[in-house]
């Protein structure tokens, strides 16, 4: 039976929390994680800074204000931020070419060529998000901080990818305990890029949403665990395969140079990636993975994925269309 949104709202409501049904909706979805923001982590190399706070907070509010179809506003960068942009993409470029997967390559290339990235310059949402748009349809939209698991995958579902537009402290160019642009713009960015990564990201996401908003099930608060371990072990800190060598393609790692080195050294445990095993392995927001998973490629990740996703009981489905780019709501066999 196909039921149209406002049919299971009306009928449902009481079970399902909101989720968003079309791609403008995702205005609502802006609910922010504090704990590693600077006025809120103690550890936050930004904490005692107040000109940094206030500085965050001016380019926070850009997101704030942002509505779905706006062009995303740009930020002129201070010489200080872009010092630490500087730093971070120097060090990090010189790593890929031995440790970043082969499509990662690619798209970094092509966005030196077309987007401004480069070593000098921070690039700007709005030029990433069209150079996106045409190459796997994904859009960027600008977000304050780091956005709720629940709000960050719903809107992947959509395509959309919800990028800061902040730097992280000048005095740690290296690490950042929150997400910032260097985490978006060369962890994320560069793989949205990739046409079968991102349908991937695209599913993980559509898969987030059919579990996270269906709590009346006892086993679906287990089923949320699955959904965020499994993203955080393929799109965060996955490896993969490629001519004989091991390569990463997780943005954690892309974006951390001492992860990045420690995931492809010979101290962590590596193993070959199980939708199944990675969904029930525990994992670090505080320091570096013990264990990392490898997949023989994206086109097998992402099979594997997608069988995984069609074996899960859930209480209904959604269908995503392309053309309007929105969810239809259809209930389960
Ligand atoms: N928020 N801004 C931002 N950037 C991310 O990369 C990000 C996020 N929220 C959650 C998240 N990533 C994931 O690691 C999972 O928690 C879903
Ligand atoms: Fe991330």
């Amino acid at each position: 039976i196909k039921r149209n949104a406002e049919d299971v709202k009306t009928t449902k409501e009481v079970k399902f929390h909101w989720f968003p049904k079309k791609i403008a909706d995702l205005d609502k979805c802006h609910h922010l994680v504090t704990k590693f923001d600077p006025d809120m982590d103690q550890d936050h190399p930004g904490y005692t800074d107040p000109a940094y706070r206030q500085r965050r907070k001016m380019i926070g509010d850009i997101a704030f204000r942002y509505r779905h179809g706006q062009s995303i506003p740009r930020v002129e960068y201070t010489e200080e931020e872009i010092g630490t942009w500087r730093e971070v993409y120097s060090t990090l470029r010189d790593l890929y070419i031995t440790h970043a997967c082969s499509e990662y390559l690619v798209a970094l290339r092509l966005l030196e060529r077309h987007c401004g990235y480069s070593p000098h310059n921070i690039p700007q949402l709005e030029d990433v998000s069209c150079f996106l748009k045409e190459r796997t349809g994904f859009l960027l939209r600008p977000v304050a901080g780091l956005l709720s698991a629940r709000d960050f995958l719903a809107s992947l579902a959509f395509r959309v990818f919800q990028c800061t537009q902040y730097i992280r402290h000048s005095s740690s160019p290296m690490h950042s305990p929150e997400p910032d642009c260097v985490h978006e713009l060369l962890g994320h960015v560069p793989m949205l890029a990739d046409r079968t990564f991102a349908q991937f990201s695209q599913v993980s996401g559509r898969r987030h949403d059919l579990i996270f908003h269906a709590d009346i099930y006892a086993t679906l608060s287990l089923a949320t665990c699955f959904s965020h371990q499994l993203y955080w072990f393929t799109v965060e800190y996955g490896l993969c395969k490629q001519n004989g060598e091991v390569r990463a393609y997780g943005a954690g790692l892309l974006s951390s140079y001492g992860e990045l080195v420690h995931s492809l050294s010979d101290e962590p445990e590596t193993r070959q990636f199980e939708p199944e095993a990675a969904a029930v392995q525990p994992y670090q927001d505080q320091t570096y993975q013990p264990v990392y998973f490898v997949s023989e490629s994206f086109v097998d990740a992402k099979e594997k994925f997608r069988e995984y996703v069609s074996g899960i009981k859930r209480p209904f489905s959604v269908k995503f269309d392309p053309y309007t780019s929105s969810v239809e709501v259809l209930d389960n066999p």
